[in-house]
Protein backbone atom coordinates (compact mmCIF):
# COMPACT_ATOMS: atom_id res chain seq x y z
CA UNK A 1 0.00 0.00 0.00
CA UNK A 2 0.93 3.41 -0.71
CA UNK A 3 2.28 5.69 1.85
CA UNK A 4 1.68 9.67 1.42
CA UNK A 5 3.17 12.45 3.24
CA UNK A 6 6.54 11.60 3.79
CA UNK A 7 7.24 15.12 3.31
CA UNK A 8 5.49 16.94 5.75
CA UNK A 9 4.96 20.58 5.85
CA UNK A 10 5.43 21.21 2.19
CA UNK A 11 3.63 18.13 1.06
CA UNK A 12 0.46 19.31 3.33
CA UNK A 13 0.82 22.79 2.12
CA UNK A 14 0.39 21.43 -1.65
CA UNK A 15 -2.46 18.68 -0.57
CA UNK A 16 -3.71 21.83 1.23
CA UNK A 17 -3.62 24.05 -2.41
CA UNK A 18 -5.02 20.94 -3.83
CA UNK A 19 -7.88 19.94 -1.72
CA UNK A 20 -8.66 23.64 -0.92
CA UNK A 21 -9.21 23.71 -4.91
CA UNK A 22 -11.12 20.59 -4.99
CA UNK A 23 -12.52 19.89 -1.22
CA UNK A 24 -11.19 16.21 -1.33
CA UNK A 25 -11.25 16.34 2.65
CA UNK A 26 -9.72 12.45 2.00
CA UNK A 27 -7.87 11.57 4.86
CA UNK A 28 -4.40 12.40 4.21
CA UNK A 29 -2.54 9.45 5.66
CA UNK A 30 -4.83 7.50 2.82
CA UNK A 31 -3.86 6.58 -0.26
CA UNK A 32 -3.13 9.70 -2.93
CA UNK A 33 -5.84 8.31 -4.95
CA UNK A 34 -8.40 8.54 -2.99
CA UNK A 35 -7.10 12.44 -2.20
CA UNK A 36 -6.51 12.42 -5.90
CA UNK A 37 -9.41 11.30 -7.24
CA UNK A 38 -11.39 13.17 -4.77
CA UNK A 39 -9.75 15.99 -6.40
CA UNK A 40 -11.33 15.32 -9.54
CA UNK A 41 -15.09 14.70 -8.95
CA UNK A 42 -14.68 17.51 -6.34
CA UNK A 43 -13.71 20.51 -8.88
CA UNK A 44 -17.24 20.63 -8.94
CA UNK A 45 -18.42 21.24 -5.66
CA UNK A 46 -15.42 23.74 -4.67
CA UNK A 47 -14.61 25.64 -7.82
CA UNK A 48 -17.57 27.79 -6.72
CA UNK A 49 -15.27 30.60 -7.53
CA UNK A 50 -14.86 29.24 -11.27
CA UNK A 51 -18.19 28.47 -11.55
CA UNK A 52 -19.54 32.10 -10.77
CA UNK A 53 -16.88 33.22 -13.16
CA UNK A 54 -18.19 30.69 -15.91
CA UNK A 55 -22.03 32.29 -14.91
CA UNK A 56 -20.74 35.77 -15.09
CA UNK A 57 -19.49 35.28 -18.36
CA UNK A 58 -22.69 33.58 -19.02
CA UNK A 59 -24.15 36.76 -18.54
CA UNK A 60 -21.55 38.75 -21.19
CA UNK A 61 -22.57 35.19 -23.48
CA UNK A 62 -25.81 37.27 -24.34
CA UNK A 63 -23.84 39.83 -25.28
CA UNK A 64 -21.10 37.85 -26.78
CA UNK A 65 -23.42 35.98 -29.31
CA UNK A 66 -24.66 39.69 -30.88
CA UNK A 67 -20.68 40.58 -30.99
CA UNK A 68 -20.58 37.45 -32.98
CA UNK A 69 -22.95 37.95 -35.12
CA UNK A 70 -21.30 41.69 -35.45
CA UNK A 71 -18.18 39.67 -36.29
CA UNK A 72 -19.28 37.84 -39.31
CA UNK A 73 -20.16 41.37 -40.46
CA UNK A 74 -16.27 41.44 -40.71
CA UNK A 75 -15.78 43.19 -36.85
CA UNK A 76 -13.40 42.73 -35.15
CA UNK A 77 -13.37 39.30 -33.25
CA UNK A 78 -10.91 40.12 -31.17
CA UNK A 79 -12.07 42.94 -28.95
CA UNK A 80 -15.11 40.96 -28.42
CA UNK A 81 -13.41 38.16 -27.44
CA UNK A 82 -11.71 40.33 -24.20
CA UNK A 83 -15.11 41.41 -23.52
CA UNK A 84 -17.14 38.27 -23.34
CA UNK A 85 -14.25 36.99 -21.04
CA UNK A 86 -13.72 39.70 -18.80
CA UNK A 87 -10.12 39.59 -19.91
CA UNK A 88 -9.47 36.59 -18.27
CA UNK A 89 -7.75 33.44 -18.73
CA UNK A 90 -7.95 30.63 -16.78
CA UNK A 91 -4.62 29.26 -15.56
CA UNK A 92 -3.98 26.17 -13.32
CA UNK A 93 -1.96 26.41 -10.17
CA UNK A 94 0.24 29.21 -10.33
CA UNK A 95 3.86 27.17 -9.80
CA UNK A 96 2.91 25.74 -12.85
CA UNK A 97 5.93 26.17 -15.61
CA UNK A 98 2.55 26.95 -18.34
CA UNK A 99 1.71 29.68 -15.65
CA UNK A 100 5.26 31.36 -16.06
CA UNK A 101 5.05 30.62 -20.07
CA UNK A 102 1.36 32.42 -20.16
CA UNK A 103 2.88 35.54 -18.09
CA UNK A 104 5.69 35.68 -21.06
CA UNK A 105 2.43 35.10 -23.25
CA UNK A 106 1.10 38.19 -21.86
CA UNK A 107 3.96 40.38 -22.04
CA UNK A 108 5.11 39.00 -26.00
CA UNK A 109 1.73 39.10 -27.03
CA UNK A 110 0.89 42.49 -25.48
CA UNK A 111 -2.34 41.74 -23.63
CA UNK A 112 -1.77 43.96 -20.37
CA UNK A 113 -5.47 44.18 -20.35
CA UNK A 114 -5.52 40.24 -19.53
CA UNK A 115 -5.37 38.23 -16.49
CA UNK A 116 -4.22 35.06 -15.78
CA UNK A 117 -6.23 33.25 -12.95
CA UNK A 118 -4.45 30.29 -10.76
CA UNK A 119 -6.57 27.62 -9.65
CA UNK A 120 -5.94 23.98 -10.15
CA UNK A 121 -5.92 21.56 -12.92
CA UNK A 122 -9.33 20.46 -11.33
CA UNK A 123 -10.64 23.25 -11.41
CA UNK A 124 -9.39 24.65 -15.13
CA UNK A 125 -11.08 21.34 -16.66
CA UNK A 126 -14.25 22.20 -14.52
CA UNK A 127 -14.46 25.48 -15.55
CA UNK A 128 -13.65 24.62 -19.10
CA UNK A 129 -16.48 21.74 -19.06
CA UNK A 130 -19.00 24.10 -17.83
CA UNK A 131 -18.19 26.94 -20.92
CA UNK A 132 -18.55 23.97 -23.14
CA UNK A 133 -21.82 22.55 -21.95
CA UNK A 134 -23.17 26.16 -22.54
CA UNK A 135 -21.08 26.80 -25.88
CA UNK A 136 -19.47 30.05 -24.05
CA UNK A 137 -16.10 31.22 -24.35
CA UNK A 138 -13.34 30.32 -22.86
CA UNK A 139 -9.90 30.32 -22.70
CA UNK A 140 -7.30 27.91 -20.70
CA UNK A 141 -3.61 27.15 -20.11
CA UNK A 142 -3.89 23.55 -21.33
CA UNK A 143 -1.42 20.86 -23.03
CA UNK A 144 -1.20 17.53 -24.07
CA UNK A 145 -1.03 14.74 -23.22
CA UNK A 146 -4.71 15.26 -21.55
CA UNK A 147 -8.09 14.18 -21.64
CA UNK A 148 -9.75 17.21 -21.97
CA UNK A 149 -8.86 16.45 -25.90
CA UNK A 150 -10.73 13.76 -26.16
CA UNK A 151 -13.81 15.27 -24.16
CA UNK A 152 -14.52 18.53 -25.82
CA UNK A 153 -13.53 19.96 -29.67
CA UNK A 154 -10.48 21.87 -28.10
CA UNK A 155 -7.77 23.73 -30.13
CA UNK A 156 -4.35 25.40 -29.30
CA UNK A 157 -4.16 29.08 -30.08
CA UNK A 158 -1.67 29.32 -32.52
CA UNK A 159 1.77 30.94 -31.21
CA UNK A 160 3.88 32.71 -33.84
CA UNK A 161 6.23 34.06 -31.39
CA UNK A 162 6.95 30.72 -30.24
CA UNK A 163 6.51 31.77 -26.51
CA UNK A 164 5.16 27.85 -25.88
CA UNK A 165 8.63 26.34 -27.63
CA UNK A 166 7.76 23.50 -30.09
CA UNK A 167 6.92 20.25 -28.57
CA UNK A 168 8.23 18.62 -25.56
CA UNK A 169 9.46 15.78 -23.85
CA UNK A 170 8.46 14.21 -20.17
CA UNK A 171 11.57 13.83 -18.82
CA UNK A 172 12.20 11.13 -15.82
CA UNK A 173 14.47 12.25 -12.75
CA UNK A 174 16.22 10.88 -10.11
CA UNK A 175 18.22 11.90 -6.91
CA UNK A 176 22.15 11.52 -6.87
CA UNK A 177 23.10 8.01 -6.11
CA UNK A 178 19.93 6.41 -6.84
CA UNK A 179 21.63 4.59 -9.19
CA UNK A 180 23.83 2.79 -6.30
CA UNK A 181 21.37 2.66 -3.52
CA UNK A 182 18.59 1.29 -6.20
CA UNK A 183 20.04 -0.20 -8.90
CA UNK A 184 16.59 -1.90 -9.45
CA UNK A 185 14.58 0.79 -9.39
CA UNK A 186 16.80 3.33 -11.33
CA UNK A 187 17.04 0.83 -14.48
CA UNK A 188 13.25 0.45 -14.45
CA UNK A 189 13.18 4.53 -14.11
CA UNK A 190 16.05 4.44 -16.97
CA UNK A 191 13.59 2.31 -19.00
CA UNK A 192 10.41 3.96 -18.89
CA UNK A 193 8.75 5.37 -21.45
CA UNK A 194 5.59 5.85 -22.94
CA UNK A 195 3.32 7.38 -25.68
CA UNK A 196 0.75 9.72 -25.71
CA UNK A 197 -1.87 7.40 -26.17
CA UNK A 198 -0.45 5.36 -23.11
CA UNK A 199 -0.82 7.64 -20.68
CA UNK A 200 -4.31 8.88 -22.38
CA UNK A 201 -5.84 5.70 -21.85
CA UNK A 202 -5.33 5.95 -17.79
CA UNK A 203 -5.76 9.46 -18.38
CA UNK A 204 -9.32 9.13 -19.62
CA UNK A 205 -10.50 6.16 -17.61
CA UNK A 206 -9.60 8.12 -14.43
CA UNK A 207 -11.58 10.72 -15.96
CA UNK A 208 -14.74 8.38 -16.37
CA UNK A 209 -14.77 7.40 -13.19
CA UNK A 210 -12.35 4.81 -12.10
CA UNK A 211 -9.85 5.10 -9.15
CA UNK A 212 -6.38 6.50 -9.87
CA UNK A 213 -4.44 2.95 -9.16
CA UNK A 214 -7.60 0.76 -10.95
CA UNK A 215 -7.06 2.74 -13.92
CA UNK A 216 -2.62 2.48 -13.80
CA UNK A 217 -3.24 -1.75 -13.15
CA UNK A 218 -5.62 -1.56 -15.85
CA UNK A 219 -3.34 0.01 -18.25
CA UNK A 220 -0.88 -2.28 -16.86
CA UNK A 221 -2.14 -5.69 -17.31
CA UNK A 222 -3.24 -4.52 -20.85
CA UNK A 223 0.38 -3.29 -22.11
CA UNK A 224 2.59 -6.62 -20.16
CA UNK A 225 5.11 -6.45 -23.00
CA UNK A 226 5.71 -2.95 -22.43
CA UNK A 227 6.50 -2.93 -19.20
CA UNK A 228 8.53 -6.76 -19.42
CA UNK A 229 10.40 -4.46 -21.87
CA UNK A 230 11.20 -1.61 -18.62
CA UNK A 231 11.48 -4.61 -16.07
CA UNK A 232 13.64 -6.88 -18.48
CA UNK A 233 16.82 -8.21 -16.21
CA UNK A 234 15.42 -6.46 -13.54
CA UNK A 235 15.83 -8.16 -10.18
CA UNK A 236 12.98 -8.31 -7.53
CA UNK A 237 13.19 -6.65 -4.50
CA UNK A 238 11.89 -7.15 -0.53
CA UNK A 239 10.44 -3.86 0.44
CA UNK A 240 12.74 -1.33 -0.22
CA UNK A 241 11.09 1.70 0.38
CA UNK A 242 11.38 4.45 -2.55
CA UNK A 243 9.37 7.74 -2.86
CA UNK A 244 8.63 9.37 -5.71
CA UNK A 245 6.82 12.75 -6.05
CA UNK A 246 4.98 14.58 -8.23
CA UNK A 247 2.06 17.29 -9.16
CA UNK A 248 -1.25 16.42 -9.17
CA UNK A 249 -1.98 17.33 -12.85
CA UNK A 250 -3.85 14.91 -14.37
CA UNK A 251 -0.43 13.65 -16.84
CA UNK A 252 1.39 13.15 -13.65
CA UNK A 253 -1.02 11.77 -11.85
CA UNK A 254 -1.54 8.62 -14.43
CA UNK A 255 2.13 8.36 -14.78
CA UNK A 256 3.35 8.30 -11.43
CA UNK A 257 0.58 6.44 -10.39
CA UNK A 258 1.53 4.06 -13.28
CA UNK A 259 5.42 3.81 -12.18
CA UNK A 260 4.59 3.49 -8.89
CA UNK A 261 2.89 -0.15 -9.68
CA UNK A 262 5.30 -1.22 -11.94
CA UNK A 263 7.95 -0.27 -8.71
CA UNK A 264 5.58 -2.12 -6.68
CA UNK A 265 5.13 -5.21 -8.42
CA UNK A 266 9.10 -5.47 -8.12
CA UNK A 267 8.99 -5.63 -4.46
CA UNK A 268 9.12 -1.67 -3.24
CA UNK A 269 7.30 -0.16 -0.99
CA UNK A 270 6.38 3.22 -2.63
CA UNK A 271 5.47 6.17 -1.55
CA UNK A 272 4.12 8.73 -3.86
CA UNK A 273 3.79 13.04 -2.68
CA UNK A 274 2.16 15.30 -4.35
CA UNK A 275 3.50 18.95 -4.17
CA UNK A 276 3.92 21.94 -5.74
CA UNK A 277 6.20 22.43 -8.69
CA UNK A 278 9.30 23.39 -7.17
CA UNK A 279 8.97 21.71 -4.11
CA UNK A 280 9.23 18.60 -6.93
CA UNK A 281 12.34 19.41 -8.13
CA UNK A 282 13.69 20.69 -4.56
CA UNK A 283 12.72 17.40 -2.98
CA UNK A 284 14.30 15.08 -5.81
CA UNK A 285 17.74 17.47 -5.88
CA UNK A 286 17.99 17.56 -2.40
CA UNK A 287 17.54 13.88 -1.99
CA UNK A 288 14.52 13.75 0.08
CA UNK A 289 12.80 12.18 -2.52
CA UNK A 290 14.25 9.32 -4.93
CA UNK A 291 12.60 10.18 -8.53
CA UNK A 292 9.80 12.22 -10.39
CA UNK A 293 9.09 11.49 -13.88
CA UNK A 294 7.05 14.34 -14.51
CA UNK A 295 9.92 17.48 -15.71
CA UNK A 296 8.20 19.04 -18.70
CA UNK A 297 11.26 19.58 -21.16
CA UNK A 298 12.98 21.79 -22.97
CA UNK A 299 10.98 25.00 -21.90
CA UNK A 300 8.02 24.70 -19.64
CA UNK A 301 10.28 23.57 -16.31
CA UNK A 302 13.90 24.82 -17.64
CA UNK A 303 13.62 27.29 -14.70
CA UNK A 304 13.43 24.91 -12.19
CA UNK A 305 16.25 22.49 -13.90
CA UNK A 306 18.09 25.73 -14.03
CA UNK A 307 17.67 26.03 -10.34
CA UNK A 308 18.12 22.04 -8.94
CA UNK A 309 18.86 20.34 -12.26
CA UNK A 310 22.63 20.23 -11.17
CA UNK A 311 22.08 18.14 -8.06
CA UNK A 312 19.82 15.26 -9.68
CA UNK A 313 20.17 13.00 -12.73
CA UNK A 314 18.54 13.56 -16.04
CA UNK A 315 17.34 9.61 -17.01
CA UNK A 316 15.67 11.46 -20.19
CA UNK A 317 12.71 11.46 -21.89
CA UNK A 318 9.43 9.11 -20.85
CA UNK A 319 7.22 10.86 -22.86
CA UNK A 320 8.20 12.50 -26.56
CA UNK A 321 5.95 15.04 -28.26
CA UNK A 322 4.36 16.28 -25.38
CA UNK A 323 2.69 20.32 -25.95
CA UNK A 324 1.70 23.45 -23.99
CA UNK A 325 -0.12 26.30 -25.01
CA UNK A 326 -3.59 28.60 -24.71
CA UNK A 327 -6.48 26.07 -25.56
CA UNK A 328 -10.06 27.14 -26.45
CA UNK A 329 -12.89 25.33 -27.56
CA UNK A 330 -13.07 24.89 -31.68
CA UNK A 331 -16.48 26.47 -31.33
CA UNK A 332 -15.13 30.08 -30.66
CA UNK A 333 -13.72 31.97 -33.61
CA UNK A 334 -10.43 32.87 -32.96
CA UNK A 335 -7.03 31.13 -33.88
CA UNK A 336 -3.87 32.66 -32.39
CA UNK A 337 -2.94 34.38 -29.36
CA UNK A 338 -2.81 37.38 -31.66
CA UNK A 339 -6.17 37.80 -31.99
CA UNK A 340 -6.31 38.56 -27.68
CA UNK A 341 -4.50 41.94 -28.59
N1 LIG B 1 1.67 21.19 -17.16
C1 LIG B 1 1.47 19.76 -17.16
C2 LIG B 1 2.88 21.37 -16.36
C3 LIG B 1 3.73 20.32 -16.80
C4 LIG B 1 2.78 19.18 -16.88
C5 LIG B 1 1.83 21.60 -18.53
C6 LIG B 1 0.54 21.79 -16.51
C7 LIG B 1 3.43 22.77 -16.18
O1 LIG B 1 2.94 23.68 -16.83
O2 LIG B 1 4.31 22.97 -15.37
Amino acid sequence: MRKMNKFGLAASLSLGLVIAGCGAEEDNAGNNAADNAGGNNAAEENNAGENNAAENNAGENNAAEENDAADNDGGEASGNVGEELDYTITGIDAGAGIMSATDEAVETYELSDWDVTASSDAAMTQALADAVENEEPIIVTGWTPHWKFSSFDLKFLEDPEGVYGEAEDIHTFAREGLEEDMPEAYQVLDNFQWSEEDMGEIMMEIQDGTDEVEAARNWIDNNEDTVAEWTDGVEEVDGEEISLVFVAWDSEIASTNMIALVLEDLGYDVSMDPLEANFMFQAVSEGEADAMVAAWLPLTHEHLVEDYGDSMEDLGANLEGARTGLVVPEYMDIDSIEDLQ
